[in-house]
């Protein structure tokens, strides 16, 4: 009986590939007592094995996660892409928020990749540049196409495993196939429908890069913030924390309050309009999904 160490980079069937610095793969079963913590196994999760005389491999422990994200399912995550397109599709400040604030929940660094910056109307990039690094997120403007800029962002993820997450059609796999041309990631509107369908799995693949790894995403239909209450909202946005001592009340919604630090740098135009937009339509989300299912 040999042991080993190693992090599970892709899930299949009841089988978790490992590894663990091989060449090969260790393709993994989970031990019989372990069996109440497999449907938490994830993607991503650093485990200890067992591999019998037959060459049966076992997974014997979970080492403690540094975080998890549920959409895709991935544990310890250095870093998310939060990936969009200037045009085609439209950019929103709205899902590239809900997405900023599903990592900041998650207590995962995020960035934001624009992608498509050939095909941006003129000062787009700038825009969303003005909005974002003012309140201390990177901004990478790429075209995955025409190779701009990919250098940068490549760099960025040396040594880490990050994961790319974006609605579908952004090029997320083309940004992926150009950081790594051996990739090989199927792009494209038809062939990204049909991957779709065979790949009903929502658990992340790692692929192995520069000394970390990075996971495509197949993009989301809807995102789900029910985790978050109303008071953890806030703190998500991580500028109006500046803000919150002008609030008279504590703790503040910064909505119908008579004295309120965040609406009054709003006001002021120190917080952008469009993230406090996005703050009263997540608000609003969770307090709806909150009263359908009092309801229920
Ligand atoms: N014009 C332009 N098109 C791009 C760029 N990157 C990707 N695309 C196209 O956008 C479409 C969707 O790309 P894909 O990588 O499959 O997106 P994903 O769904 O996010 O993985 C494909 O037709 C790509 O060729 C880019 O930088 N510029
Ligand atoms: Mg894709
Ligand atoms: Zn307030």
């Amino acid at each position: 009986m040999s042991v080993g160490q190693g992090r599970i980079i892709k899930t299949y069937n009841g089988y978790y590939y490992v590894d663990s610095g091989l060449e090969e793969l260790v393709t993994c079963k989970v031990k019989g007592k372990l069996k109440q913590i497999r449907f938490s196994l994830c993607t991503g999760d650093l485990v200890e094995f067992e591999t019998n005389p037959d060459g049966e491999s076992m997974i014997t422990k979970i080492l403690p996660r540094r975080n998890f994200m549920l959409r895709p399912t991935v544990a310890n995550v250095d870093l998310i892409i939060v990936a969009f397109a200037c045009v085609n599709p439209d950019f929103s400040y709205l899902l590239a928020d809900k997405l900023l604030v599903l990592a900041a929940q998650a207590g995962i660094p995020a960035v934001i990749c624009l992608n498509k910056i050939d095909l941006a109307p003129a000062g787009f990039v700038d825009e969303v540049k003005g909005v974002y690094e003012k309140i201390g997120y990177e901004v990478f403007a790429i075209s995955a196409q025409q190779g701009t800029n990919v250098d940068a962002l490549k760099q960025r993820l040396y040594g880490k495993i990050t994961v790319f997450a974006g609605p579908s059609g952004v090029g997320k796999s083309s940004t992926l196939n150009a950081i790594e041309p051996g990739m090989q990631l199927v792009t494209g509107s038809v062939s990204e429908k049909i991957g779709r369908g065979k790949h009903t799995t929502r658990f992340a693949h790692l692929l192995p890069f520069a000394g970390g790894y990075m996971a495509d995403t197949p993009g989301f239909g809807n995102l789900n913030l029910e985790e978050l209450d109303e008071t953890g909202l806030a703190g998500c946005f991580k500028e109006f924390g500046g803000y919150e001592q002008g609030c008279k009340f504590t703790p503040c919604t910064h909505t119908h309050e008579p004295v309120c630090g965040v609406k009054a740098a709003l006001a002021a135009g120190e917080i952008a309009a469009t993230r406090y937009a996005s703050y009263l339509t997540i608000l609003d989300e969770i307090k709806s999904k909150k009263e359908k299912d009092g309801r229920k």
